[in-house]
């Protein structure tokens, strides 16, 4: 069995978070991944304080085991989640898409363990400096909003920066991911794609189906005009989205061409004008399973790949 600090630090049995993905991630996908012994994280994606606040009841009537909220920093509504965690009284926040320290001492004082995602060294010196509990360090093959970095390359030079434990994500949706990114001196892995296809994930049948069926060059990355780009499943949307940013449309209508096409995705299953964010790793997920299942599964996958590997060392 597979135990590392952020186990010890966090009281769960697997080192294993469920990415905090906007639209998907609800309060009874949490709970099933907290019961199945990992963390279950609520994302608050753009949704206002109250929907937030609701998402963390339901899961806390669904688990007594420890439960985190993913504060997407981008949102209109930062400030007021940002209280509503604060008063809920959640475990854990996790955050994305940019710089939490304005909010970190509020939610400290609330005796929340703070774990912002990190893509960059200085943004982990800051972050320890804050009194961050942790770090993950997320490549950019992961789905959503993505850095530069790939996961080999930013783990490594993440776990150099800080003191703290480093969980990396971005990539990563087996027991060779895990016992990788273990490797590259993590101590807990993120995944949100392969959580995409948990049974308790309430996204569009469409939406699961296309992630059961991808391939290896099956996603892309638009959004990089705007300074914030986002991985996808190649669609007709994600092409056309594609062409207008090369073309000399205004930014305004940019903009307008990607509102609500998260929510088409994710509601409708619309393959025409909805935006299906998915890591690269979407590739080899193959099947529906329960979410405790797809936890204990690649714990259980490392445990051998690694003690084949120390088995080389002579
Ligand atoms: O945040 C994510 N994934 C997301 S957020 C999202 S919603 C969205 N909507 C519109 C535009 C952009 C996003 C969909 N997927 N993952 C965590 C993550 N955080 N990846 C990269 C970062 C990150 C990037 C920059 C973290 C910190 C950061 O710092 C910037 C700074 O201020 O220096």
């Amino acid at each position: 069995m597979i135990k590392s600090e952020i186990c010890e630090i966090l009281g769960i049995r697997y080192p294993v978070f469920q990415g905090g993905m906007a639209w998907i991630a609800d309060g009874k996908l949490a709970a099933a991944v907290s019961n199945g012994g990992g963390l279950g994280i609520i994302a608050a994606g753009n949704a206002p304080g109250e929907y937030v606040r609701e998402q963390i009841k339901i899961a806390k009537s669904l688990t007594d085991k420890p439960v985190g909220v993913n504060i997407m920093l981008l949102s209109p509504f930062v400030a007021e989640v940002a209280q509503v965690v604060a008063e809920e009284g959640v475990q854990v926040v996790t955050t994305g898409a940019g710089n939490p320290s304005k909010y970190m001492e509020l939610w400290k004082n609330a005796g929340i363990k703070v774990i912002p995602v990190v893509a960059s060294v200085a943004m982990a010196k800051l972050m320890t400096r804050l009194g961050a509990t942790a770090v993950i360090a997320e490549g950019t093959e992961s789905g959503g909003h993505v850095g530069e970095l790939t996961t080999i390359v930013l783990v490594p030079q993440i776990c150099d920066a800080t003191t703290l434990p480093v969980i990396a994500a971005g990539g990563i949706a087996d027991g060779r991911g895990v016992a990788a990114a273990f490797i590259l001196g993590a101590c807990g892995v993120q995944m949100g794609t392969r959580f995409l296809a948990a049974e308790e994930c309430n996204i569009h049948p469409v939406y699961k189906d296309k992630i059961i069926k991808a391939g290896d060059l099956c996603t892309m990355v638009t959004g990089k005009r705007l300074g914030h780009p986002v991985r996808s499943l190649r669609t007709p949307f994600s092409r056309e989205y594609m062409k207008a940013e090369y073309s000399s449309m205004p930014d305004d209508e940019l903009e307008a061409l990607a509102t609500g096409a998260l929510r088409r995705a994710v509601i409708d299953g619309d393959n025409e004008k909805g935006c299906f964010l998915a890591g690269q790793i979407a590739a080899i997920v193959n099947k529906v399973q329960p979410a405790a299942e797809i936890v204990k599964e690649v714990m259980d996958e490392a445990e051998p790949i690694l003690l084949r590997a120390s088995s080389w060392v002579k």
